[in-house]
């Protein structure tokens, strides 16, 4: 692991996976009878870039409504959660959403954690120009994997902040395992502030991954870009097609790429073939109840604290302390 000091309040690690990991994923994902490509490989600068421009589309409600929360509650949450903590944020993006709590929550350090680097590193630059009392230590990594963090001191009372409902992302296997990974990590004492969408109408769920700009098909089909610059693939963007739809029995949104014609595509020098139709499943988004999410994060070793919703009960932050013993 390396750690540069990039400015008096700023460091940052690299831990970063290699490229070759992301080659494998990528041919393992598409030799499954079900074409999958995880959907940590969207964010690339670009993918960065249209998931931003996402979160500011009228169809898509999660951070706007996130946002009121956050703004809305910020004092009361300051007070839940406690000053002079080490906060730690998950998947931190343009950190947008932390700076709603800096001032109430002052912590001692904020560490942000995300895969894409440099949008990683601009974000934690601008952070540390406008707060310049805070302390900021930057982590490029992919949590979804591994959970260390080497550099993270051995300090009580830690909080690990998740916004934007990604934990909706895993599976809820994967997701019970990431918290479990989330509670070691912040014993002892330490808690976990979380944004999960709540389930809704199927209507305004299928409308907000389905907009009318066709913002979120860029950003799908993006990822086809994003492997053929990188495992050395020849995907034709303009031969698959965006498709998102609510499974209501599993309580998820699935995106999926669909091949236009039978076609033969080369990835990492293997040779994949695709059905006229047939999709690459690129992308679930769980969609929890409030109890139901409590009862996952219980079985992880979480008690629950207080919750945030807004008043058209769509999004949901909660507060979560490390159970004791
Ligand atoms: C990052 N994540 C929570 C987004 C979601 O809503 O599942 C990613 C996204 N995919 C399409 N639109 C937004």
């Amino acid at each position: 692991m390396q750690t540069e000091l990039i400015g008096p309040h700023l460091r940052f690690s690299d831990l970063k996976p290699p490229p070759a990991d992301f080659r494998r994923e990528v041919v393992e994902g598409l030799r499954l009878p079900q074409k999958t490509l995880s959907p940590k490989f969207f964010y690339d600068a670009e993918g960065c870039r249209l998931f931003e421009a996402i979160c500011d589309l009228p169809e898509y409600y999660l951070t706007r409504t996130e946002i009121g929360i956050l703004t809305e509650h910020a004092d009361d949450i300051a007070r839940t959660l406690g000053q002079d903590r080490t906060l730690i944020e998950l998947g931190s993006g343009n950190s947008r959403k932390v700076r709603l709590l800096l001032e109430a929550l002052r912590p001692a350090v904020y560490i942000p954690v995300d895969i894409a680097r440099e949008h990683l590193l601009a974000a934690s630059r601008t952070l540390a120009a406008d707060y310049p009392w805070l302390d900021i230590h930057a982590a490029c990594l992919d949590y979804s994997e591994r959970f260390e963090m080497p550099f993270l001191p051995d300090v009580q009372r830690k909080v690990i902040f998740f916004p934007g409902s990604s934990i909706g992302n895993f599976e809820p296997a994967e997701a019970e395992n990431l918290l479990r990974g989330i509670a070691q990590c912040v014993q002892p004492n330490g808690g976990l502030l979380i944004g999960f969408d709540l389930k809704k109408d199927a209507n305004i769920l299928q409308a907000a991954y389905n907009d009318s700009a066709g913002v979120t098909a860029q950003f799908n089909l993006n990822l086809l870009r994003c492997i053929n610059a990188k495992a050395a693939a020849n995907f034709a963007l303009d031969l698959f097609h965006h498709h998102a739809f609510y499974n209501e029995p599993q309580g998820r949104i699935e995106m999926h790429l669909c091949s236009e014609s039978c076609q033969q595509v080369v990835v990492a020098g293997e040779t994949f073939d695709f059905l006229d139709g047939e999709s690459i499943h690129t992308e679930n988004s769980y969609k929890y109840g409030i109890e139901e999410f409590r009862s996952l994060a219980r079985n992880a070793g979480f008690e629950p604290g207080h919750c945030w919703c807004d008043r058209d009960g769509l999004f949901c932050v909660h507060y979560f302390a490390v159970s004791s013993g």
